[in-house]
């Protein structure tokens, strides 16, 4: 009956549950909205998705009476999984913007990742646990990997060591999930994290199920699972209809008589059979969205809409996030244009062009004015949320001397023996340069908020002769947020020798999967093969 089939969700409206409702549905359940704390108190179970910022979730919890009815219900030993922040806020306290005071359910202070020792922060990525208790809900997860997002973090000590189910090592080992009796909370993302994930939500929600997961061979703790990210460019066609494209250093039209755009597939049907063969994130860009109004373009929020109710692994979606004014004098701000990609199933949005304007200003003022769509949006969904996408150009110099911006020696020199070049930033799909550096915008953008930079190359975009190293490796030593490395594979041995090389976090791209020259499979055996750590 659909009593028994449903769980009640406690969403305290204070940002994107939707992949998690997504995934509840997937599975066969029917999800109850918690209106007010006795709604907490009836539920048979209850899901508790922590977003947003320790403190904000703290206020509402406290003003709505939720925190008291949340405690008595968890003291009670009733069905119980919080997820991320709602691991987090059943512990005494956190430092994020605090000390703020939690639900003191757990003994144990959250605090942040500690990156002054290089430690990439945010944590991003998949990793395997290490197992401490049996909990139930985590049976045959020892070995696979799970998917994290997240800054703060629990350690595990004496207090609190009869609550850990299992730990994860990422710099340190912290607490990947507690148990006690039914009640349960996970630091990973369960909605996020592929099959295995689906699995943890399913015994969850029906403990009398059966886990069709294939045992690991190999049930060690890890670090962090190098990243592959499949890249769908979306733009609408000739005929308007929304398509999967590819360009060639940007050049998206074909070379024939008609100079028609590129068709490789419809973006939510690749992204369902990238998500299958492993993708360990699927990126949407609206590579024409600088020049549409992309709130207008409602077929590209279906497209995410549809994506998100079969894809269980992070989806980011770019392009046209920025202030705007309609033809009707309407002004949308870009909040509320990422609020609506959110709202619609993105887990992270990317910033192309107006990140530039940002940094751009921020280097000219050295003030932070907290305006821009990139402070604005990390300030209410988080750092991890916002990535920012850099298109730059190769631009080759005799001398460092020759240009204000930060240069490289060159691994293969110019056209004219030159042995530097810098890597000029451009904006609306690389039509225009400016004049700012791919290195001074990475370290400007982390300032303002970046949670992760999309690093492509124009150069080398659609070339398939591998990631530009030299450029990737000035990226990966100047920020200490995630890189992923982008444009120009072409062959499995560029994956390992971009992780080989440089410090990227992730490698992303398009033309080998959208050609089927090469599978995703593959590519992970090879670099398993390399002895570097992936999901498979
Ligand atoms: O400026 O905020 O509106 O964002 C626009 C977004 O669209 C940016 O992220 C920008 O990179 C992207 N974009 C704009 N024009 C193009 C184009 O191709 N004409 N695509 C474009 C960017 C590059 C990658 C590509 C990799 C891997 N495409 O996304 O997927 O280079 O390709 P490969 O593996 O085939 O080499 P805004």
């Amino acid at each position: 009956s659909s009593s028994t089939s449903a769980v009640t969700l406690l969403d305290y409206g204070a940002g994107n549950v939707r992949s998690l409702r997504n995934a509840i549905r997937y599975l066969g359940f029917d999800i109850k909205d918690v209106q007010k704390p006795e709604d907490i108190l009836n539920a048979n179970r209850l899901v508790f998705p922590g977003v947003g910022a320790f403190a904000a979730a703290m206020e509402v919890l406290e003003q709505t009476g939720m925190a008291e009815a949340l405690c008595r219900y968890i003291e009670s030993d009733r069905p119980f999984l919080g997820i991320c922040l709602g691991l987090q806020l059943l512990f005494e306290s956190s430092e994020e913007n605090g000390p703020v005071k939690g639900l003191g359910v757990i003994p144990g202070v959250v605090g942040r990742f500690d990156s002054s020792n290089g430690l990439v922060v945010p944590h991003i990525g998949w990793n395997a646990l290490e197992i401490t208790k049996d909990s139930g809900i985590l049976e045959e997860i020892g070995g696979r990997h799970v998917y994290f997002v997240h800054s703060y973090r629990v350690m595990p000590s004496d207090a609190n060591k009869d609550w850990i189910s299992s730990t994860c090592n990422y710099g340190e080992s912290f607490v990947s999930s507690i148990t006690r009796g039914n009640v349960h909370a996970v630091q990973f993302h369960p909605e996020k994290s592929g099959d295995v994930g689906l699995s943890i939500l399913k015994k969850f929600l029906d403990p009398n199920s059966s886990s069709n997961l294939k045992k690991s061979a190999n049930r060690k703790a890890s670090k962090l699972a190098k990243r592959v990210i499949a890249c769908l460019d979306v733009r609408a066609n000739d005929k308007g209809d929304l398509v999967v494209t590819k360009g060639d250093q940007y050049d998206v039209r074909e070379h024939s008589d008609e100079h028609k755009v590129r068709n490789l597939g419809k973006p939510v049907e690749l992204a369902g059979q990238y998500y299958k063969d492993g993708a360990d994130e699927v990126s949407f860009l609206n590579i024409t969205g600088f020049r549409d109004f992309p709130l207008g373009d409602l077929p590209m929020l279906q497209v995410l809409r549809s994506a998100s109710e079969n894809v269980f692994v992070p989806l980011t979606v770019g392009g046209g996030i920025r202030d705007f004014t309609d033809g009707q004098g309407r002004y949308y701000s870009s909040l509320e244009v990422a609020s609506e990609y959110f709202r619609s199933g993105a887990d992270k949005i990317s910033i192309g062009s107006d990140a530039v304007f940002a940094a751009e200003e921020y280097l000219r003022t050295e003030i932070k004015t907290g305006k821009s769509s990139l402070e604005q949006i990390s300030r209410v969904y988080g750092n991890q949320a916002v990535v920012v996408s850099i298109d730059p150009r190769r631009v080759y110099v005799r001398s460092p001397d020759d240009v204000e911006f930060k240069t490289v020696k060159v691994t293969s020199p110019g056209p004219s023996g030159e042995e530097y070049a810098w890597y000029q930033c451009t904006i609306n799909g690389g039509r225009d340069g400016r004049p700012i550096g791919a290195y001074e915008l990475a370290k400007a953008v982390e300032e303002l908020g970046a949670g992760e930079i999309l690093l492509n190359c124009i150069d080398c975009d659609g070339q398939g002769q591998g990631f530009d190293i030299d450029l990737i490796q000035l990226i990966t030593d100047a920020v200490t947020i995630p890189v992923i490395a982008s444009s120009g594979a072409g062959a499995v041995q560029h994956f390992s020798e971009v992780f080989h090389k440089t410090g990227a976090s992730a490698a992303l791209a398009a033309g080998i999967f959208h050609r089927k020259e090469v599978p995703i499979s593959s590519v992970k055996e090879h670099l398993l093969h390399e002895g570097i750590e992936v999901r498979m």
